[in-house]
């Protein structure tokens, strides 16, 4: 006996050792469709990678909602702006999404338009956290933006949250504030619950209680000492709620209730110079890792236009020959989400203003596959979806929603 319980703890132990190593949050197991075809986040910066305990640092970035929205996912229609860390590694001390507080959720952003956020965050367990934007929408679940590795540093019980109310009470850690009063009610309640259990459980329970019923003899199940005693714990009840509520009244005459609303905000404007792209045909090279389009891109704008990049899932591919491209890459972005090979191009001339042009675009890398990416070539619904980016001599960037069905093919195709 002692022996298998050994074991059992020995089972235990591994378990939780093992599962304390998990490192990301299985952002690749969302299917392709969700991360190419609704959140797009582009321009994410992380002012810090390498924090201490308390130290606050600033996650910042743009996203697009995608035109082509999928089917199979529900409209933004309610939406709410956060971070996600493996567990409460790190606190998240203010959020805006286009410069407004986002402490609630946003209800009717519009498909097709770009929002800015920025998060100001916080280390709070010493470790090595992937971190995220995401944009979590209501009826589908969180879908999330670039992840990058930070790294804390320092001693977990250094942490504190300090704030001052707006009645001027000064808080020194709103980790711990109030426990004991959350503590205390729990015990309370837990009292009166176990007094009224015991109560009834010291008394002849199911079986001599059913042969009372069989001989049609109800009125000797509940004395008159039972209901006495149930009204007693009623009365106890009352007034536990009542007091409490006329104590808490008292300690704290002013508080605001929780904000349920929903908040409302405009879209970034759209962008002046417009691109038209049409794909022609999209094919995804299963042994070669890569995906091939054929497009016919018009620049309705007034300046000649060069690709820059194509993200997509938060991966980039970027035009490597073009310098302006390259220079837009933010050194705090992860790395292993810039495929190497980058973005190869049919042509490399710029597309002049009124011009149609037809271009070939490669995009070609492992990351395709690591990304797990592929499976969207076993959907239901198989469509890609992405941003391209193109730039300007003045470098103006202009970003164009392009997607379409995708086939897959097994040899190289000429
Ligand atoms: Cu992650």
């Amino acid at each position: 006996m002692l022996l298998k319980l050994i074991k059992f703890a020995a089972v235990c132990v591994a378990f939780i050792a093992g599962v304390s190593h998990a490192a990301a949050h299985g952002e690749r197991a969302q299917e392709p469709y969700l991360r190419t075809r609704t959140v797009q986040f582009y321009d994410v910066h992380f002012s810090k990678t390498d924090v201490k305990v308390n130290e606050r640092f600033e996650l910042t970035g743009k996203f697009r909602l995608m035109q082509d929205w999928p089917d199979a996912v529900t409209p933004p229609d309610i939406v709410f702006l956060s971070s996600i860390s493996p567990g409460p590694t790190i606190a998240r001390v203010e959020t805006y999404l286009n410069g407004e507080p986002a402490r609630q959720s946003f209800a009717g952003l519009e498909l097709g338009r770009d929002y800015e956020f920025r998060m100001v965050l916080e280390g709070r367990t010493p470790g090595s956290s992937h971190i995220h934007p995401s944009i979590s929408i209501k009826g589908s679940g969180p879908l999330v933006g670039p992840g990058q590795w930070v790294n804390i540093s320092g001693e977990a019980h250094s942490f504190a949250f300090p704030i001052k109310t707006m009645t001027g009470l000064q808080i020194e850690d709103l980790q711990t504030f109030g426990l004991a009063h959350a503590v205390g009610w729990h015990l309370a309640w837990l009292a009166v619950a176990a007094a009224w259990l015991s109560f009834w459980l010291a008394r002849p329970l199911i079986l001599p209680r059913w042969l009372v019923l069989q001989k049609g003899r109800e009125d000797l199940l509940i004395s008159l000492r039972d209901t006495g005693a149930g009204i007693i714990v009623a009365a106890i009840v009352l007034v536990m709620v009542f007091g409490g509520y006329v104590r808490a009244s008292a300690e704290y005459p002013y508080n605001v209730p929780l904000q349920s609303g929903l908040n409302r905000v405009a879209p970034l404007p759209a962008s002046p110079a417009y691109v038209e792209i049409k794909v022609i045909s999209a094919t995804y090279d299963v042994p070669g890792r890569s995906m091939r389009l054929a497009t016919q891109i018009t620049n309705k704008g007034s300046e000649p236009l060069s690709i820059g990049e194509l993200t997509t899932a938060n991966i980039r591919f970027l035009n490597q020959s073009l310098p302006v491209a390259m220079a837009d890459v933010d050194p705090s972005y992860p790395r292993d989400l810039i495929a190497r090979t980058g973005l190869k191009l049919s042509s490399d001339t710029p597309i002049n203003p009124g011009e149609t042009k037809e271009v070939r675009v490669e995009a070609t890398d492992a990351v395709w596959e690591l990304e797990r990416l592929v499976s969207f070539l076993t959907d239901v619904d198989s469509k890609f979806g992405g941003l391209l980016l193109l730039y300007a001599p003045n470098g103006e960037r202009v970003i164009a929603e392009m997607g379409g069905p995708i086939v897959p093919v097994f040899t190289e195709l000429k």
